[in-house]
């Protein structure tokens, strides 16, 4: 069943994202943003800054290194934190969306938690997701994404320099930097910085040009990430299926990497006879 409606899947081609509003609702908003404040006083992965290491690399840290609510967290998977961070996996209409756009043969490859505080000293970047590989990876307009995210804002960006997600609409088809300009920010030509609502959702392809704006707010901009993946690319949240699939459903089990039967080589190559029923809970 499509949930995409036309003029939504020929804004998705053309500018690599959509925006849906009001997916959580008030107590929705205020639970995820509650649990995020209790979840950075937990032990967790959280941005390791070796400079020895290769950018985007976690440590497991006692808490988050600054304990104000408002202040910067970025912790990465959240599934064992509540039972609610495992129902986020396939809750619907997020879910249903992110099938239409990729079609069943996906799994879930990371969830991610953010505080961006408010800083004078924080320039924002622009990058695509996905590493170096994929950002030399385009995919045509009618293709489905080789992995795409699900980002819930959790807290009003109502006007720029909120840490507003920051887009350059249809770059996910189109190489960029452009011009002359070596190194592209939220504040280089063509960049949007996108407004929404505590409880809305962008979706976005990994391959789309993006990033955080500056945030002047005075106070920490709140969202949650769920990104997902075609089911040859495989997880990059986890080494092994995760502990927590004993809690899942088998929706959620096989979003997690269990294909019902053991691993072997070619497992992931060609899909179980039953994804598509099983992704599409159907029989
Ligand atoms: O807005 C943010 O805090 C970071 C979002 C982002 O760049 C990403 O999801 O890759």
């Amino acid at each position: 069943m499509l949930h995409l409606t036309e003029e939504q899947r020929q804004r998705w081609q053309t500018d690599g994202y959509l925006h849906l509003e009001q997916v959580f609702d008030a107590d929705e908003v205020v639970f995820f943003s509650h649990e995020m404040d209790r979840i950075r006083q937990l032990p967790g992965y959280e941005p390791d800054r070796n400079p020895d290491l290769p950018i985007g690399h976690y440590k497991w840290l006692d808490h988050a290194e600054d304990l104000d609510p408002d202040g910067f967290m970025d912790r990465r998977d959240l599934l064992t934190y509540h039972q609610s961070f495992i129902d986020l996996i396939d809750q619907a209409p997020v879910f249903d969306y992110i099938v239409d756009l990729m079609g069943p043969n996906i799994l879930l490859s990371m969830t991610q938690a953010i505080v961006r505080p408010s800083h004078d000293d924080f320039p924002g970047y622009t990058h695509t997701d996905g590493g170096e590989s994929l950002r030399m990876t385009r995919v045509s307009e009618t293709s489905p994404p080789i992995a795409m995210k699900a980002m819930y804002l959790l807290t009003d960006v109502t006007k720029e320099d909120s840490a507003n997600l920051t887009v350059f609409p249809g770059s996910h088809t189109r190489q960029i930097p452009r011009h002359s300009e070596r190194v592209m920010t939220p504040y280089s030509e063509g960049a949007t910085q996108l407004m929404g609502q505590a409880g809305d959702v962008y979706l976005f392809t990994h391959s789309l040009w993006h990033g955080p704006s500056r945030n002047l707010t005075g106070k920490g901009r709140k969202v949650l990430l769920y990104n997902y993946c075609q089911l040859w690319v495989r997880s990059y949240d986890h080494e092994n299926i995760p502990a927590v699939s004993q809690r899942c459903s088998p929706r959620q089990r096989r979003l997690l990497g269990d294909l019902g039967y053991d691993f072997r080589p070619g497992s992931y190559f060609y899909v179980p006879k039953d994804q598509k029923a099983v992704i599409l809970n159907v029989d």
